[in-house]
């Protein structure tokens, strides 16, 4: 089992943090050391937030339920927004936003402040209240930021719904939640279309008794929008009449800060519940030592806040740092494909987070694009969302980084709330494809299947501690909660990750096992297949799935996408499948190589390999309506059964 493994352990390019970056870095080796204490450790990072009135308890642990700084009220709005209005931060930038159209907005933090203050009055005004739930259905503009700090001010809870999310889906998560309102918008642009947000709401609001209110903004120029009745109202409209001074409700620590859905391996999304004070300190806490924060830095995590990420590390973390954040409405290719590099040159980016899937398809279109611009300003990258390829991790090094900047790959889940695996970037040396040791405070512990602790080799990735950014529960259903995470491998947390520790505590995650394969009682993931795929110099992008084999159990079915200008020769399937053998063992080698013009993504970018296991199966095709693009997964399909013909 451990074939699978090699290709990892014999990386051996390091890099450890240039002396100059150390040198300054907010993270020093004495953050682990303090670690070691983890409960001090987090009362230490939570000292950092503003509190109404102080905590009686660090942490009261009744297995598998957490409650941190009990007894703790603070406002998560006023720790991004008020205790940055004394100073000279007031009139620093807290968003520069650019719309895919081109339009630009900056907020500083007296003007978010009062915009945040002013929103929370208007929902006030509709009677919503302290645990109410409000939906908040938007594109990625500055609004959807101030619908949130809005809610949590007020002490409402807010459920962010992906602006890519059907109007079902839509539908499932208000009457899952009982949303008392929801905040749309009449669009949001997406490589030049605008996404008729309102339109999908209005069909969802028609089986969702519990809504009595829909705030629109106005974002698009031609979008014609009916509004109904008592029951909608035009964002500007409500808050023109709102003054912009709000009191900050006093938030009990284990009050519901947000319900965010996510999908679990079958059946109806998930509702994640985060809370204030664990929630808040957490993701304070990874920013600034995650991402090395300072003052005069220009922060852009590109994930949008549809998903945890863009929650954790676009709204949460850094404003309650004080840090200017970058915001960006549209597609990464619209018009051209140098938007990226475009908005960080001129903007002075000086921190990228982006996920991986991303970078490769950067690779893809070929470093022209990146090498137009002025990248000068960027000192540290992040990744996040799915394993990184080393062959991605040093492309992004050198093409966007110039070889000089640190590189976080950071693992974390939409239920951890916060970063757990990381390197500290002034600490770490990192390793291409390894999210490297546990952040400080936070016990991750490898198993293997019958649950025992494991010091290095493949296993089970998880957590033995509480962590303060912790879920607190599913939301309306804690049985399923317990199920799902703390009945597999009881007294631990399972996250559902399959993992390698290497022979100095690294740790590289291989992905969700549901996605690691058999093949001939070899455990392969899929991922290392589609690294070293991706490794050949024709291929831009790959995904593999296991398919129902007779004799060895499970077979890989390699999807691959070509990079641009590249052809499809007589040997390249032979090619590939030699280059696999050649990087893994005899065990990787795909049975079948399918070519494709695109992969099935979901709208946050991971490929859907349940979809391409169903081709590969040739059993009807699953649900599709987290699709970027569904038409691609036809495409596959059809191509798959003339192959089978
Ligand atoms: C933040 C986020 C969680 C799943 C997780 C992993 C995978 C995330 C990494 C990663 C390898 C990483 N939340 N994952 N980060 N795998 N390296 N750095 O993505 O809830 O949407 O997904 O994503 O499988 O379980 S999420």
């Amino acid at each position: 089992m451990n074939e699978q493994l090699d290709t990892l352990l014999s990386e051996t390019r390091r890099f450890p943090p240039p002396p100059a970056f150390a040198a300054r870095a907010a993270a020093t080796e004495t953050l682990y050391h303090a670690g070691r204490d983890p409960q001090k450790f987090w009362e230490e990072q939570a000292r950092s937030l503003d509190w109404m009135s102080p905590w009686t308890e660090v942490l009261v642990w009744k297995p598998p339920h957490a409650r941190w700084f009990t007894g703790g009220k603070l406002n998560a709005a006023a720790n991004c927004l008020d205790r940055h209005l004394a100073g000279y931060r007031k009139n620093k930038p807290a968003i520069i936003w650019e719309g895919e159209p081109g339009d630009q907005r900056v907020l500083t933090y007296a003007e978010l402040a009062r915009e945040v203050g002013r929103c929370a009055n208007a929902l006030k005004s509709l009677g919503i209240r302290r645990h109410d739930r409000v939906a908040i259905y938007l594109p990625m503009i500055p609004e959807a930021a101030i619908a949130m700090l809005a809610c949590a001010r007020i002490g409402a809870v807010h459920s962010v719904v992906f602006g890519g999310f059907s109007a079902e889906s839509l539908r499932d998560r208000i009457n899952d939640a009982q949303a008392v309102a929801v905040i749309t918008a009449d669009g949001g642009y997406r490589r030049g279309q605008l996404l008729p947000l309102k339109r999908f709401a209005d069909e969802a609001i028609a089986e969702t008794p519990s809504i009595k209110h829909c705030i629109v903004v106005r974002r698009g120029r031609e979008a014609a929008v009916s509004l109904q009745g008592d029951r909608d109202h035009w964002w500007h409209e409500l808050l023109e009449r709102a003054s912009p001074n709000c009191e900050a409700e006093a938030m009990d620590a284990e009050d519901l800060l947000f319900i965010l859905y996510t999908s679990g391996t079958t059946g109806k999304p998930k509702g994640i519940v985060h809370t204030t004070g664990g929630y808040l300190t957490q993701v304070a806490a990874t920013t600034r030592y995650v991402f090395d924060l300072r003052d005069d830095d220009v922060f852009w995590c590109t994930a949008d806040v549809g998903w945890v990420t863009g929650h954790s590390y676009v709204v949460y973390g850094p404003l309650a740092n004080g840090a200017t954040v970058v915001m960006y409405e549209g597609a990464p290719d619209w018009p051209e494909r140098d938007r990226f590099w475009s908005i960080v040159g001129r903007y002075g980016v000086t921190i990228l987070y982006t996920a991986p899937t991303a970078i490769r398809a950067f690779m893809k279109w070929g470093t022209a694009h990146p090498a137009r611009h002025d990248l000068s300003t960027l000192r540290l990258l992040g990744t996040v969302g799915e394993p990184i390829n080393p062959e991605a991790w040093i492309w992004y090094r050198e093409q966007i980084g110039g070889g000089r900047c640190p590189i976080v790959d950071t693992w974390w889940q939409t239920e951890t709330g916060g970063i757990m695996i990381t390197p500290l970037p002034g600490v770490t040396t990192t390793k291409p494809g390894s999210a490297t040791v546990p952040f400080p405070g936070i016990s991750a512990e490898l198993v293997d299947a019958s649950g025992r602790a494991l010091e290095r080799g493949g296993g089970f990735l998880t957590l033995t501690e509480p962590w303060p950014g912790m879920l607190r529960t599913i939301y309306g259903d804690d049985e399923r909660y317990q199920q799902t995470y703390w009945s597999r491998f009881p007294g631990r947390y399972f996250a559902g990750d399959g993992a390698k520790l290497d022979d100095e505590g690294y740790w590289w995650i291989l992905g969700r096992v549901d996605d690691v394969l058999n093949v001939a009682g070899h455990r392969i993931g899929t991922m290392e297949v589609e690294s070293a795929l991706v490794d050949h110099p024709s291929v831009a992008e790959a995904a593999v799935v296991g398919k129902t084999h007779e004799l060895k159990g499970q077979a890989l079915a390699a999807f691959v996408t070509l990079k641009e200008g590249k052809q499809i020769s007589p040997s390249l399937k032979d090619d590939l499948k030699e280059h696999v053998v050649r990087k893994i063992g005899a065990i990787a080698r795909p049975d079948d190589i399918i070519f494709s013009a695109d992969l099935p993504k979901t709208r946050s970018g991971k490929i859907m390999r349940r979809l391409l296991k169903d081709i590969a199966e040739g059993r009807a095709l699953g649900d599709t309506t987290t699709l970027a693009d569904p038409a691609v997964v036809n495409r596959l399909k059809e191509m798959y059964e003339d192959k089978e013909s």
